[in-house]
């Protein structure tokens, strides 16, 4: 049973418009394209937390009061459907929202002795910390916050801390990575994450690719998938507001999440920054549906061809 939760807000961006993208997808018709896949889905409605206040940054982070109370209402949903043996899709929202996802699947996973492995596709490594960030969005620091690297109200989602993250680089794969700021790489290289970037993509190819980032599962991992969609190429996914050219192609994408589906461990998904604002005709809400159609394995009936 596949749970849908929206998080209507925009507190960790630096533009308006991803707290439409819950709606933009049940438009899109998430809701239909899972069942069509035989899944069962219960849409959960949205949580609810404070309005975005656009105000600069302070202490290097923007909006930091808001985006705790949001990422504390979505731990407590995420977590509350695992716990009742559903399998929670985030429906954001701007990325901040991955802090309290992840977190809820982290204290799952760790309550459960059960191994984890994330799945990180996004245009950028969102490793930024509050000395480090050249804009205060918090959008660009979930990475680092899980791994410890973060505003302690954050960290410390799920009863973590700097000393037991949620997330240990190990468990990490990044996919996609094009846009990563100066201080910010450093950081991910010291933190030893596995990054396939735009370049491993292009000289290995999305079928390697997603091979090795998805090895070395022991049995019963749970697999979280976190999708930016400005992970997706801007001409066909213009619906995002830090749109990065150089991205990949409809198939790139269709086989990423195939080669997902055909683990059959995908335990929780977050879908964010769709900000309908910057698109026309709900065209990357529509295109995130197709991808999650692939997530819960509409290709395989097809399997026979391979
Ligand atoms: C940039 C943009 N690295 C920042 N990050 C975005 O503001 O930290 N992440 N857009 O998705
Ligand atoms: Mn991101
Ligand atoms: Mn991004
Ligand atoms: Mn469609």
């Amino acid at each position: 049973m596949v749970s849908l939760i929206g998080a209507p807000t925009d507190v960790g961006a630096g533009e308006r418009g991803a707290s439409m993208g819950p709606e933009a997808l049940r438009v899109a018709g998430i809701t239909e394209a899972l069942r069509a896949q035989g899944v069962q889905v219960h849409d959960a409605g949205n949580v609810s937390g404070p309005p975005n206040p656009w105000q600069p940054p302070v202490d290097g982070f923007r909006h930091l009061p808001e985006v705790v109370a949001w990422n504390r209402a979505v731990h407590t949903a995420v977590l509350a459907e695992l716990q009742a043996g559903r399998l929670p899709v985030l429906m954001g929202g701007d990325h901040c929202l991955a802090m309290g996802s992840i977190s809820a699947v982290a204290r799952h996973c760790a309550d459960r002795g059960a191994p984890l492995r994330v799945l990180w596709f996004d245009a950028h490594a969102d490793f930024n910390t509050a000395a480090l960030t050249p804009s205060g969005n918090l959008h660009g620091m979930p990475v680092a916050s899980l791994c410890g690297d973060g505003p302690s109200e954050l960290v410390a989602l799920g009863g973590f801390s700097a000393a037991h993250p949620a997330l240990r680089p190990q468990d990490l794969r990044q996919i996609g990575i094009r846009s990563v700021d100066a201080g910010e790489k450093q950081l991910v290289h010291a933190a030893g994450i596995e990054v396939f970037d735009m370049r491993y993509i292009d000289e290995h190819g999305m079928r390697a690719t997603m091979d090795r980032a998805l090895a070395g599962m022991a049995p019963g991992t749970h697999l979280h998938v976190s999708l930016d969609v400005d992970f997706l190429d801007p001409e066909i996914a213009p619906g995002v507001a830090t749109t990065i050219r150089g991205g990949p192609t409809y198939r790139e994408a269709q086989l990423c999440m195939e080669m997902v589906a055909d683990t059959g461990r995908m335990s929780s998904l977050d879908i964010v920054e769709i900000n309908p604002a910057f698109d026309t005709h709900n065209r990357t809400a529509e295109l995130a549906v197709d991808l999650v159609e692939s997530l819960f394995g509409k290709s395989t009936l097809m399997r026979v061809r391979r």
